[in-house]
């Protein structure tokens, strides 16, 4: 297989921006032309690469992206992208030259902070902003009109300061009952009535939100994990209007494959004894790869056949019971597919009892990412050494 030689482990994700690029087409292509598309990349693109990811988004049609942190919208700027990033976090007000200074766009949450950067600000820089409502998910953001007022009176006052858009997040855009996703947007529309000017770029949706809600658009929206592939709930899953695809797969090869007798035993704490004779694979993954200890049970695809992990998981491995022999170097696929059978993200994140965000992000950096493109597997990460 092409990726070895790449680096020096038998374990790697594999990123597929074919699916990523047809995921953002299919979305937007469900969206009014004139609706912005904001790429949320934050958490290395939730796992899938923030460079890798962003690329292939603006080249399917997103014009803006999205970071929670400055140090992710600074690295976006260090490895060359130069489209608008909007910082969705808090950032620190002692940083914005930075964020001036790179034309990195920052969240105005409170009429405090906006002191603070003020301060901090240099005479002749100029910061790019957009104003954070919070209108009922209780994180960060704006809570009422006269806070909203003064900022904006902060914003026309000081003209290194760019009023550049405005925004809301609801917290349960991915729930079929939307009584309180309408009570948020309805608080959002009063405080957009209580701007003497509206700034460029309105936008409130989430992916839930952007396929479920066309009210709730406004110009522009923030779309995470549909472009990934994923569903944001299992809950509005089958009513998704587009077809999306998961991006993210995880493979390992196994490295070891041995046969062990009836009562003999396997890992830490040696809890796994072989009822019968077996045949057992080592795979050279383990929860510091983020392949957690509660995966424990989980199965992985080998020949097609689903092998379950048997015995505790350590850190740099884990043992599957084998269909049958297999040669050492067969591939282990954790997620995704072999044959008939298929491993989704949706299974470990219920394997996990968590939602699917979790799963690739914890995938942890130790793991390399290789990427799918124009159907062929690339290595994007060496070939930019
Ligand atoms: N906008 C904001 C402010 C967000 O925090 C997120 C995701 C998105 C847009 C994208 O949402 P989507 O992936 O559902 O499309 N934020 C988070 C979070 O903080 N925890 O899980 C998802």
């Amino acid at each position: 297989m092409e990726e070895q030689g790449f680096f020096y482990r038998d374990t790697w994700a594999e990123v597929d921006l074919d699916r990523i690029k047809n995921n953002v087409k299919g979305i937007k292509g469900h969206l009014p032309e004139d609706v912005e598309f904001i790429a949320v990349v934050k958490a290395n693109a939730y796992g899938h690469g923030d460079l890798q990811v962003a690329e292939a988004a603006l080249e399917a049609g997103a014009s803006m992206l999205a970071v929670a942190f400055m140090d992710e919208a600074l690295a976006l700027r260090n490895k060359g992208i130069t489209a608008p990033i909007l910082v969705l976090g808090a950032s620190r007000p002692g940083d914005v030259n930075i964020a001036a200074e790179e034309g990195i766009i920052l969240t105005v949450f409170q009429e405090e902070w906006l002191e603070k950067a003020q301060e901090a600000l240099k005479k002749d820089a100029k910061l790019l902003l957009h104003i954070k409502i919070d209108t009922g998910m209780g994180r960060i953001g704006i809570r009422s009109a006269s806070e909203l007022k003064a900022v904006e009176k902060i914003l026309e006052e000081d003209s290194r300061l760019l009023l550049h858009g405005i925004y809301t997040h609801f917290a349960t855009a991915d729930e079929l009952d939307d009584s309180y996703f309408n009570r948020q947007l309805g608080l959002f529309k009063e405080m957009l009535s209580f701007l003497e000017k509206q700034p460029p770029f309105i936008h409130g949706s989430n992916s839930a939100a952007a396929l479920m809600h066309p009210d709730a658009r406004f110009n522009a929206v923030r779309v995470g994990i549909a472009m990934y592939g994923l569903a944001p709930s299992m809950e509005i899953a089958p009513e998704l209007p587009v077809e999306i695809q998961e991006a993210f797969t995880l493979h390992s090869r196994i490295v070891h494959v041995k046969k062990l007798e009836k009562g003999e035993k396997v890992s830490y704490g040696a809890t796994y004894e072989a009822s019968e004779e077996i045949w057992v694979g080592t795979l050279p993954i383990g929860y510091a790869d983020g392949w957690i200890r509660r995966l424990q049970g989980q199965e992985v695809l080998v020949d097609g056949k689903r092998s379950p992990i048997i015995g505790r998981i350590c850190m740099d491995q884990c043992m599957v019971k084998l269909p049958y022999e297999v040669p050492v170097g067969t591939i282990a696929t954790l997620i995704g597919s072999q044959g008939q059978e298929e491993i989704s993200i949706n299974e470990i994140a219920s394997k996990l009892e968590t939602i699917n965000y979790e799963v690739p992000c914890i995938i942890s950096s130790r793991v390399p990412r290789l990427y799918r493109q124009n159907g062929e597997v690339v290595d994007l990460n060496n070939s930019l050494l």
